[in-house]
């Protein structure tokens, strides 16, 4: 399936709210496509350990198993790609080591989406589309810078931040391929059903 199927609903791991296995599981039970493994405070040796048991549970699910901020960390573990952020490694640096994983740059506005995209980003990660309390430097762009992305962008784009039921449609009507979400499904008591009914609104877009 092509990449831009599979990253229609993204799931990023938070231990803050939940462990990060449990996390997998739930959310691919509930219809997730992608997982992301984001480890802020974790050693490399606790990253490489869970990033390999999430390897295997995506892989049971054909879900993509993406890692955060860490090029080497994706290579360990056989994942299928890594997401950079704008003070991480730069994309053509980690083209050039991993020729193989699929990388997703994070864009905050439209010129950093032009440029991720120039450097051979294979998908943006457009965001903080709203307010969030989840990533405490996040940065808001709304939702009409984020609809110029979707519109300009000739890769996939994943809007991010502050998206939750409520709102999703909204975004989703931008024209964006996908959709990743932390707290309103990691932070949910019942994470499987906030997957299934993200879901059910993605599949109404895409
Ligand atoms: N990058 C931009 S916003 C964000 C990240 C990692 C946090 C998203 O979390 P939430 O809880 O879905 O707003
Ligand atoms: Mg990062």
């Amino acid at each position: 399936m092509e990449l831009k199927k599979k990253i229609r609903l993204y799931v990023i791991t938070d231990g803050r709210f939940r462990d990060e296995i449990e996390t997998t599981k739930l959310a691919l039970e509930g219809g997730a496509t992608s997982i992301q493994l984001r480890m802020k405070n974790a050693s490399t040796r606790k990253m490489i350990e869970t990033g390999k048991k999430m390897r295997k549970i995506t892989g049971e699910y054909d879900a993509i198993l993406f890692i955060n901020d860490r090029v080497d960390v994706a290579l360990a573990v056989n994942a299928d790609g890594v997401h950079l952020g704008q003070d991480d490694m730069p994309c053509e640096i980690a083209k050039k080591i991993a020729p193989n994983l699929i990388i997703g740059i994070s864009a905050t506005n439209l010129n950093e989406a032009i440029v991720a995209e120039k450097k051979g980003a294979d998908y943006i990660g457009a965001g903080s589309v709203f307010p969030t309390t989840t990533k405490e430097d996040a940065r808001v762009m709304g939702i009409e810078e984020l609809r110029k992305i979707a519109k300009n962008a000739h890769i996939p784009v994943v809007a991010i931040g502050g998206i939750n039921h409520e709102n999703a449609r909204k975004v989703l009507e931008t024209g964006v391929d996908g959709i990743a979400v932390i707290s309103a499904i990691v932070g949910a008591n019942d994470v499987k059903k906030a997957a299934r009914k993200m879901r059910e609104i993605v599949d109404e877009f895409i």
